[in-house]
């Protein structure tokens, strides 16, 4: 019982010194916004964009930089690291503000943790585009702040734009896979669902976290371990890419099955068309007249034929097919992160070299382990 109290309190009051941290930021490009002279009411635009769009998630991202170069450090950090990882942290956060705000309104969704997304807001509308664009620009305004200066800026540079151009990419395969006029369940399959995934999620919410605190800890990108030479940023990506896989078939089975209340947004992948796992799942298992069910209600806007999807994936046990999945992937990446040499874990400092470690990856892999929002 003790134990999961501390656990909890630990938990919670590193979300709130995270949090703090938001403050700062909030106010640097506030700051910077009245140094450009934009008139007040751009100035009370941005606060209330910045703050509506930010904060709010589950951090799970920005908080596992901070996670992540303690560990690869071996010891608790000054309050200088932890201010820049932090900083790091909230421009993933913000480059997730940028992206969520942007799919929202081409998923044309309704809610998002938990409020109207915020292209719904009345006062908002279209004006949401160029807002998504401000979320994103802050990132680079951040690096450039607090960054510039470092022997590894360029690499935080290329990161946040490769990272961000891979995430476009699967983005662009997830909406055209989805038409909203040509239902055509054919197209689908599982290995274009693995493209998608790997593209518009994998990458910018599990390697980018992992690679900016290896960057930060001056991980460098060849060493020898043991007798071989080894490129730890591609033995990180290799473990990284199926973890966001897993991460976002979980995102898909929770669209269907999870309640608003629960995943704070309202479920739109039956109505949008979308190549989900929980499709490609159905299609897998489905007799003919069961395949007929989903043809004719499948991708439509219509709540009495999204209905009867969802009471076709209760008949043919989608749920427990999920749960054998989340089963198989959890040790099926266990067992990738048991590959990793184990490495003698010493405390380093400064600008001295940090070596990579499986902990970085289970406290990763543990985080989303059976979530459930
Ligand atoms: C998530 O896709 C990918 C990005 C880049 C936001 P999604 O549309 O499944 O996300 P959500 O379910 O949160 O709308
Ligand atoms: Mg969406
Ligand atoms: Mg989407
Ligand atoms: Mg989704």
């Amino acid at each position: 019982m003790s134990t999961t109290k501390t656990g909890v309190d630990a938990k919670a009051l590193a979300r709130k010194r995270f949090e703090g941290v938001w403050e700062v930021i909030r106010a640097e490009l506030l700051a910077h916004f009245e140094a450009q002279g934009m008139p007040i009411e751009a100035r009370e635009w941005y606060k209330r964009n910045l703050d509506y769009n930010t904060p709010g998630g589950k951090l799970n991202r920005g908080m596992s930089v901070v996670d992540s170069v303690q560990i690869l450090r071996g010891r608790s950090l000054t309050d200088d690291e932890y201010l820049k990882a932090a900083i790091l942290g909230w421009c993933i956060e913000l480059l997730q503000a940028f992206f969520l705000v942007s799919d929202d309104i081409m998923d044309q969704s309704v809610t998002r943790r938990g409020q109207p997304c915020w292209y719904k807001l009345d006062s908002v509308g279209n004006i949401a585009i160029n807002d998504a664009f401000m979320l994103e620009a802050a990132i680079y305004h951040l690096l450039k702040s607090h960054f510039r200066q470092e022997s590894y800026y360029v690499n935080l540079l290329e990161l946040f734009h490769e990272m961000s151009h891979l995430t476009e990419m699967g983005q662009l395969v997830d909406l055209i896979t989805a038409p909203e006029d040509a239902v055509d369940l054919s197209k689908f399959s599982l290995d274009k669902h693995h493209f998608i995934v790997i593209y518009k999620t994998a990458y910018y919410s599990f390697y980018l976290p992992v690679a900016l605190a290896m960057y930060m800890t001056h991980i460098p990108t060849t060493y020898t371990l043991g007798s071989t030479s080894t490129d730890p940023y591609k033995l990180a990506l290799d473990i990284l890419l199926p973890l966001g896989e897993y991460f976002q078939i979980q995102d898909d089975f929770l669209d269907y099955s999870g309640t608003p209340e629960q995943i704070g947004k309202i479920g739109t992948d039956i109505i949008d068309n979308k190549c989900s796992w929980c499709i490609n799942a159905a299609l897998a298992i489905a007799t003919p007249a069961q395949r007929q069910v989903l043809d004719e209600n499948y991708g439509q806007k219509d709540a009495a034929k999204e209905a009867r999807v969802k009471a076709l994936y209760e008949e043919i046990g989608l749920p427990a097919k999920y749960k054998a999945y989340e089963e198989a992937a959890y040790q099926r990446i266990m067992g990738m992160i048991q590959q990793i040499p184990e490495v003698e874990v010493k405390p380093t400092y400064a600008n001295e070299p940090a070596v990579l470690q499986r902990q970085v990856f289970k406290v990763f892999l543990d985080k989303i382990y059976k979530r459930t929002k």
